[in-house]
């Protein structure tokens, strides 16, 4: 009886240490194989008589049965151990975020062009497009400015390939020429409309002309606060009486919903443009905020010039209205106080990233 428990117990023991599947078939085989311990009991009882067969072999079934029942607690043991090890190593935490496509996003200072477009949109102009490779017509002669002007030289404008020693073609310094074609084109439209020909100034009526030209623009110059590329957003209202204070309401109320401040005044200092007469610098000055207290040149602006209104078609005698330009790089550095103008070219994704 001792022996069967000894058996039993180390059978256990034999079981306990077993810590793969096939450890513990080994440990079986020693108590439940052909040779194992048990197997040799069974054996041994061949000998006894009827009535020690009887009762050993009964103890020894409970002894197998008991090993047997070890040998099943410890292969679920093992096998739960499995699982759990599996379920860890393979564990997904379901409250993570998916994994996404790397998202694209706006340039800072396409977000400023889309608002600035927003915000003239929401007061009737249109927005209007042309081309980058300009004709020194309607680049410069259109907009008033003089043969010999310095802006003409070839120090100040790129020159490109196309053109012709009386017409070149450069890259356009501004955005006006895309206004003198909106204006030109405009003016054809509602003249062919009225049936009024083509010779001479048009002084029909027709609607007013009331466009913004967004847009790049280049020119020769390089250094912290000037690019070669560079934006700009132009305005253009021409009417039979649209006059600077008209100018200044627009202005002031675009101001306002760029900034998102009413705190803020702006002030019309005079100046100088060809296509202008009177011209003004556009001044703001926070009065509270980062930037509080100083004045801020955002826009040039002005009259349209009698020249400039007779180049688009018009009887500079029926019609008038004001021109403004305004450069959306500088606008985004001063909304989100960035120093360095080269940081919107170097397409480093770092700083980029920051304005989604
Ligand atoms: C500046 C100056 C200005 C204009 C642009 C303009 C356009 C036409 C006719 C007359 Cl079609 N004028 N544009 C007028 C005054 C100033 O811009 O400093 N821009 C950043």
């Amino acid at each position: 009886m001792n022996d069967l428990n000894t058996v039993v117990e180390s059978a256990k023991a034999a079981f306990a240490q077993a810590t793969t599947p096939a450890d513990l078939e080994n440990a079986k085989a020693l108590f439940l194989g052909k040779s194992g311990r048990i197997t040799e009991l069974m054996k041994g009882m061949a000998a006894l008589p009827v009535e020690q067969k009887k009762s050993l072999g009964a103890a020894i079934n409970l002894a197998k049965q008991a090993i047997e029942a070890a040998l099943n607690a410890r292969r679920q043991a093992l096998a739960d151990a499995q699982l759990q090890a599996q379920l860890q190593a393979e564990a997904l935490d379901v409250t993570l975020p998916g994994r996404q496509r790397g998202q694209g996003g706006l340039h800072p200072v396409s977000i400023t062009l889309e608002r600035i477009e927003a915000i003239f949109g929401s007061m009737g102009f249109e927005v209007a497009q042309g081309p980058e490779i300009e004709t020194d017509w309607f680049n410069f002669t259109a907009l008033n400015t003089p043969e010999d002007h310095p802006a003409r030289s070839m120090h100040d404008t790129f020159y490109v390939e196309g053109g012709t020693a009386t017409a070149p073609n450069l890259l356009r310094t501004h955005t006006s020429p895309i206004q003198i074609r909106h204006a030109v084109q405009h003016v054809k439209k509602h003249r062919d409309a009225l049936g009024a020909g083509s010779d001479g100034l048009f002084s029909g009526t027709m609607p007013e002309i009331r466009v913004i030209a967004p847009g790049r623009t280049y020119r020769v110059d390089s250094d912290a606060t000037h690019s070669p590329m560079f934006h700009q957003c132009e305005g253009l209202w021409i009417g039979e009486n649209v006059s600077f204070k008209d100018l200044k309401f627009v202005f002031t109320d675009f101001c306002r919903i760029f900034f998102e401040s009413n705190d803020l005044m702006l002030r019309f200092r005079p100046s100088f443009f060809p296509f202008t007469e009177p011209s003004a610098e556009i001044d703001i000055q926070f009065q509270s905020g980062p930037l509080a207290g100083r004045w801020l040149e955002v826009a040039g602006s002005g009259q349209v010039h009698p020249n400039v209104v007779s180049n688009m078609g018009l009887d500079p005698e029926k019609f008038i209205g004001f021109a403004f330009g305004m450069g959306p790089d500088r606008l985004t550095m001063l909304r989100y106080g960035v120093s360095d103008l080269r940081l919107f070219f170097d397409s480093d994704i770092r700083f980029l990233s920051q304005f989604q």
